[in-house]
């Protein structure tokens, strides 16, 4: 192959590389047309170099050397060839230094020097952290004082607590649904997203070590703010309501500007809304039994009505009203019934379900219906019931199955990846798509629980290293990660807040090929499909952030930190 002379990109992690972990950087040569670089885009041209073959040593390729802060070559080691990227027009090489394992700041130098990044533990840490706080930032209804919010503090609004009933319920008086977090870049709560979001943190908590017991905490009280808006969310029949919208979408405003320009409302109940209820307050029994038992108990309490209800009720659909918040649709809630009985079932034993339910024999059904899914979303729950069954010993044979088939899916996930330029298991890049690479981490490292297996740890860095910044359009999709983290996040409380620097901690929706904001004004670097991303306000498909997408990588985070700790 012909590089010389060709236009070059690295691509590497731009926060750092963990000291054990697999070390990677790519260079991309790219032969189309050059990016068009709107001026938000500016991380997308920084790197660009153009690549010299001169010293290309036939036998091993190109040579590259890792710096040291203090200017001293660290390791020396050669590219080699990786091959083509569909996505992105580009053709990769790589440089591996894993065997780099000195704590400390470095860059890559191969053709141009990179930034600054670290090889520590400590940045997976440091970013846990900065994910967890991410979802204190989300809280509605509370003021934040600048003691913990520092200059992001903000004051009391949308209190939530005498909401009227939308229009379409037909019911007099008012509902508190006070508390939870606010879904993503708009100012909705919606208990579909809520449950999987504060479901897969939990996943943290049960399987997180004492070595981040420090961080734990923390997520523990963060995860409680979310689950007591949640309690406030069942109605008195044991249904749940779907959400707490604003009566039109909010612009660029802040919760205080919103609080006095439109009103808030309580939107329908469903059986998704209710089983979802159910599985993460079933989860939460778990959680807080030996912390706070009596709190404990109501959550199964409340978990277990709202299982009834959908019994009772079990084709009510979600509420079509769309004005001012999100559909959260889902048309199948078998999965979101196994989740439930799979969380339930973990509780049996340790509470009395009476007569309640029929769970146990359902499950061997359940598996035998729904087999594991890539991802885990509103509304592709099962996976979330997989592991609820591969994490519990109540009965063996269960959690076996459903061992198996996480690994099954672990697998593919591995060799998705494997056939991939950039080493990540997506073949299409959807709305949220950063949210999809954390749940494959998150599925990698749950099954490397008990399969410790070093590939599904390998896999999984490689999926997190695309969210820092090693992928095509060289952006660290966290906020505040990195010299080329998001500026402008669709995110309401960042855009109105006045301070320049957006709320750190969040994880944008990133890659989005769909682009259904695609109006001919946004800067997209390139009608490529891995280009699909721009670091705009407007640009609601590519650069919102959302609690589900940051949950799994949270979780992805404090399992890495666990491991190496
Ligand atoms: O993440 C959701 C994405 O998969 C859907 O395609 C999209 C359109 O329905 O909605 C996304 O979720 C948004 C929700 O509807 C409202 N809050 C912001 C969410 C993130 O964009």
């Amino acid at each position: 192959m012909e590089l010389d002379g060709m236009r070059a990109y690295l691509r590497y992690n731009h926060v750092g590389y963990a000291c054990c972990a697999p070390k990677h950087f790519y260079i991309a040569v790219n032969e189309g047309e050059p990016f068009e670089m709107g001026e938000d885009n500016k991380p997308l041209a920084e790197g660009l170099f153009t690549f010299s073959a001169k010293d290309i040593d036939v036998v091993s390729g190109p040579v590259f050397q890792i710096i040291s802060e203090a200017g001293e070559v660290a390791y020396e080691g050669h590219l080699a060839y990786r091959g083509p990227c569909g996505y992105s027009g580009e053709t990769l090489l790589v440089g591996d230094f894993s065997e780099c394992r000195k704590p400390g700041r470095y860059k890559i130098r191969c053709g141009t020097d990179s930034h600054l990044f670290e090889i520590s533990d400590n940045w997976l840490l440091a970013q846990l952290d900065a994910n967890i706080k991410s979802f204190y930032y989300q809280r509605c209804g509370v003021e934040l004082k600048p003691e913990i919010a520092g200059k992001w503090a903000r004051p009391l609004a949308h209190i939530d607590n005498q909401l009227p009933f939308h229009y379409s319920m037909n019911r007099e008086g008012t509902w508190n649904a006070h508390g939870g977090w606010y879904d993503a870049g708009d100012y909705g709560k919606y208990i579909v997203n809520g449950g999987v979001s504060v479901a897969t943190l939990m996943l943290a908590l049960e399987l997180g070590t004492p070595a981040i017991s420090k961080s734990l905490e923390t997520l523990r009280e963060e995860v409680r703010f979310e689950l007591e808006f949640f309690l406030r969310m069942q109605d008195n029949d044991g249904g749940v309501f779907f959400k707490v919208s604003p009566e039109r979408w909010d612009t660029f405003v802040t919760p205080t500007v919103s609080d006095h320009s439109q009103k808030r409302q309580i939107v329908g109940k469903s059986t998704a809304s209710s089983l979802n209820f159910c599985a993460a307050l079933a989860q939460a029994h778990r959680i807080f039994a030996a912390s706070d038992p009596a709190f404990a108990k109501k959550c199964i309490g409340a978990a277990i009505r709202a299982y009834r209800w959908s019994l009772d009720n079990p084709d009510e659909g979600f509420p079509p009203y769309t004005e001012g918040s999100g559909p959260y649709g889902d048309a199948r809630v078998s999965d979101e019934f196994f989740w439930a009985r799979a969380m339930l079932f973990r509780e049996m034993g340790q509470v009395d379900l009476q007569d309640c339910i029929e769970v146990h024999d359902q499950l061997y059904q359940d598996l035998a219906d729904m087999p594991p899914r890539s991802d885990i979303n509103w509304h592709d729950t099962e996976n979330l019931g997989y592991m609820a069954l591969a994490l519990q010993d109540r009965d063996i044979e269960l959690r076996e199955r459903a061992r198996v088939a996480l690994e099954h899916e672990s697998d593919k996930i591995v060799a998705l990846a494997a056939d991939d330029a950039y080493g990540i298991a997506l073949r299409y890049f959807p709305w949220g798509s950063n949210g999809v690479l954390a749940n494959f981490a998150l599925t990698l490292l749950v099954t490397n629980t008990w399969t410790h297996k070093p590939e599904y740890v390998r896999c999984a860095y490689d999926h997190i290293d695309f969210i820092y910044g090693r992928n095509p359009v060289n952006v660290s999709f966290v906020t505040g990660s990195a010299w080329s983290s998001p500026m402008f996040p669709h995110h309401r409380i960042s855009a109105s807040d006045g301070i320049v620097d957006p709320i750190p901690g969040l994880l944008v929706g990133g890659i989005n090929q769909d682009r259904q904001d695609g109006r001919k004004d946004l800067p997209y670097p390139s009608a490529l499909p891995g280009l699909s991303y721009v670091d705009n306000q407007t640009s609601f498909a590519s650069n919102e952030v959302a609690i589900n997408w940051s949950a799994p990588l949270t979780a992805s985070l404090a399992l890495l930190c666990a491991n190496i700790n």
